[in-house]
């Protein structure tokens, strides 16, 4: 079953599990021994207008390769069958494709920030940052799960 924000015990950890060899649940001390990158990003929101933030933090595709997910790595086609969903703490959620955030497609360096504007989210957990995007919906904070997902049983 999905985890939910309710049923997960482990406040500011992140669960990254499905289609994966290696599900984990990652602490944000954990993403902030991984490489770090740093972006800003603004967007405009349609409640709050405009916005703009500083986060740093790994790449979500470092995280994701990190965990081994069940494709060929070298076979870009193979690539392109995965989702990937994220959740929120507060149930807010978005899914996002593996193409979207791969070098040899979409190439958008999504991160898992650690960091927003220069505060440790260690207490709220990481935070996903997607560069380019015109609203803020899928920059999610507090986001405690990510499901990796073959999308070939959409097919049936
Ligand atoms: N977990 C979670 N993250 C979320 C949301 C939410 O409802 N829940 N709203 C999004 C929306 S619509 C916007 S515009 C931005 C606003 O972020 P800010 O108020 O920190 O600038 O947060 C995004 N991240
Ligand atoms: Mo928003």
């Amino acid at each position: 079953m999905q985890p939910t924000s309710i049923d997960l015990p482990t406040a500011g950890r992140l669960s990254l599990w499905g289609d994966v060899r290696r599900p984990a649940l990652l602490s944000v001390a954990m993403l902030g021994s991984m490489p770090q990158r740093e972006t800003t990003v603004s967007f405009e929101c349609r409640t709050s207008g405009q916005r703009r933030h500083y986060f740093t933090g790994p790449l979500l595709l470092d995280v994701l390769r990190a965990a081994e997910p069940l494709f060929d790595p070298g076979e870009r086609k193979d690539r392109l069958r995965y989702l990937l969903a994220v959740l929120g703490r507060d149930g807010h959620r978005a899914v996002l494709s593996w193409g979207e955030i791969d070098p040899e497609f979409g190439n958008t360096p999504a991160l898992l920030a650690v960091t927003m504007d220069c505060q440790d989210l260690t207490e709220q957990g990481p935070h996903l940052v997607m560069p380019g995007d015109r609203c803020g919906s899928r920059h999610i904070s507090q986001v405690t799960g990510i499901r990796v997902c073959a999308a070939d049983r959409l097919w049936g």
